[in-house]
């Protein structure tokens, strides 16, 4: 029996980097041009990096954007060279200044043209909302999920089908390798890619990154056991299955001994099956803390940071923050309930206090996404209308994309809340710690993967009980880190900031 492979020891393979999104994608402006912006997300901020540092990588993607299919189309479906700095755009391969090397940041992509039906299928029926809330524990089982016709449809003809599609190009880039690559597979989008490419390029290195929570066992039998054993066969085809958490790998090998009968060794983190060993593995993620750090420190971000200083900071007055996707996991709708409650139980914070909500508007096309960012502007129009004094708004709510903003707030936020319901890791925990400058307070989530590491140093939070309910709030003048300068460090974002990213 071969024992697992560790990828890691490989680092002259050439790398095939796979996930639904890409760093990059395409659109025409009013007047027809074509524009480029780089993707959101925590997934695509930590591949970027990676993939733009390795020599000869490519990122396999789905082209999600008209305009993404036209740029593959003219490329013949083929890996497009993309440059990330200062601006993103597509490279002329003809033209001698374009030359990818002399770039100091770029990308290969192969854009994957997914058939409209099949696509909405894979994404809106089956990876976002099923998968996404099934692993993040978010069904009451009485009333969803629902597995009727449509649902086994779009497992067959979107769930599967897609990622046939994506093993087929993933195929072709391995084999354009001369067979031998490392395949970096990223997400729930792709659990059946593994298997299929094993089989079709025996000698590729095949490893796959989870970037969300991997329930236990009695999670995973709310699917039919066709579907969980699929998907579980699925990620068996990998040489590693790798997670933010040990206890998700642990609920993987769990998973594999219960629900496929396979024998699992939970001191090497292996599952056996007969002619080799599959490993699970974790490795909390990390950020890149330079180039936080030197954004932090951008003229951008300074002048960002000014405003809100002067529009929330003045005097004693504080600024509670969250930066987040509109996603029902991150429990947005109950951080401001959570925050009204505290306004009710401690009026004296009425016009001392601001809650500021950077959130980017996230997968609109599924249902349940859409009612939920309904959801938080009616609660915040309620909220405020409720709380408003002297002109005074206690929540800023700011639907937009604006990651120097976003990184300002980091910076001269007094509380930073981050009270997801589950989540894998949770970056920007571990970007506001590495950049707060107002020894500000990290209200953190228990079931998030960065409360394994930094919950040492935050205040944590319940997320389903109200965080202000019976105990004192996290800000205002018992709380308040000006009224409180001196040690403990526990709950601030500076100390946090010297732990492990
Ligand atoms: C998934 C998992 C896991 C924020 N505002 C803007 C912007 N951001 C960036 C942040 C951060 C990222 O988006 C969000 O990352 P998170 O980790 O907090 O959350 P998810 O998007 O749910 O990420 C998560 C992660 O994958 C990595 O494995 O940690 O658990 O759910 O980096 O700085 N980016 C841009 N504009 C903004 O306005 N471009």
């Amino acid at each position: 029996m071969t024992a697992p492979v560790r990828p890691w020891l490989l680092p002259d393979l050439p790398v095939v980097l796979v996930s639904h999104r890409g760093p990059v994608s395409f659109r025409r402006d009013q007047t027809g041009a074509r524009t480029a912006s780089r993707g959101a997300g925590g997934l695509v901020t930590a591949l970027t990096g990676l993939a733009s540092s390795l020599p000869d990588a490519v990122w396999v993607c789905a082209a999600t954007t008209n305009e993404d299919v036209a740029v593959a189309r003219e490329h013949g479906d083929q890996a497009v060279a993309v440059a990330l700095e200062p601006k993103p755009r597509v490279l002329d391969q003809a033209d001698p200044a374009d030359r990818p090397g002399d770039q100091p940041a770029y990308v290969k992509l192969r854009l994957v043209e997914v058939e409209q039906q099949a696509h909405d299928d894979f994404y809106t029926v089956i990876a976002n909302p099923l998968l996404w809330f099934l692993q993040h524990g978010m069904y009451g089982l009485a009333h969803a999920p629902r597995l009727t016709r449509r649902e086994h449809i779009a497992f067959e003809d979107g769930y599967r089908a897609v990622n046939q599609r994506f093993a087929d190009a993933v195929v072709e880039e391995v084999t354009a390798r001369g067979g031998r690559a490392l395949v970096m597979l990223h997400d729930y989008h792709f659990y059946l890619v593994a298997q299929q490419v094993r089989e079709r390029c025996p000698e590729a290195v095949l490893s796959f990154f989870l970037h969300i929570p991997w329930p236990g066992p009695d999670a995973w039998r709310v699917l039919p056991p066709a579907w969980r054993e699929q998907l579980l066969n699925g990620l068996l085809g990998n040489d590693v299955v790798a997670f933010h958490t040990e206890g998700f790998a642990r609920n993987f090998l769990l998973c594999a001994q219960e629900l496929l009968g396979l024998p699992v060794d939970l001191q090497a983190m292996t599952v056996d099956l007969g002619d080799r060993q599959v490993a699970a593995h974790h490795y909390p993620i990390s950020i890149d803390v330079a180039a936080i750090r030197e954004l932090a420190t951008s003229a951008e971000v300074a002048e960002h940071a000014r405003g809100l200083r002067e529009a929330f900071c003045a005097g004693d007055r504080q600024l509670v923050l969250r930066v987040d996707r509109t996603d029902p996991s991150k429990n947005i709708v109950r951080g401001f309930e959570a925050f009204a409650t505290m306004l009710e139980d401690h009026p004296e914070l009425l016009g001392q206090v601001t809650f500021l909500a950077l959130l980017q508007p996230s997968r609109q096309d599924v249902p349940e996404y859409a009612d939920y960012l309904a959801e938080i502007g009616a609660v915040v129009a309620r909220i405020n209308a409720s709380y408003v004094r002297e002109g005074h708004e206690p929540i800023d709510l700011r639907l937009q994309e604006d990651l120097p903003l976003a990184v300002a707030a980091y910076r001269v936020c007094d509380v930073l809340m981050v009270n997801a319901l589950a989540d894998g890791m949770n970056l920007v925990a571990k970007e506001a710690v590495v950049v707060n400058t107002h020894d500000g307070v990290l209200a953190l989530s228990e079931h998030t993967g960065a409360h394994q590491e930094l919950g040492a140093f935050a205040v944590t939070l319940p997320p389903v009980r109200h965080p202000a309910a019976g105990r004192r709030p996290v800000c205002g003048p018992d709380h308040g880190p000006r009224a409180a300068p001196g040690p403990p460090r526990g709950g601030r974002l500076g100390g946090a900031g010297k732990r492990p990213r």
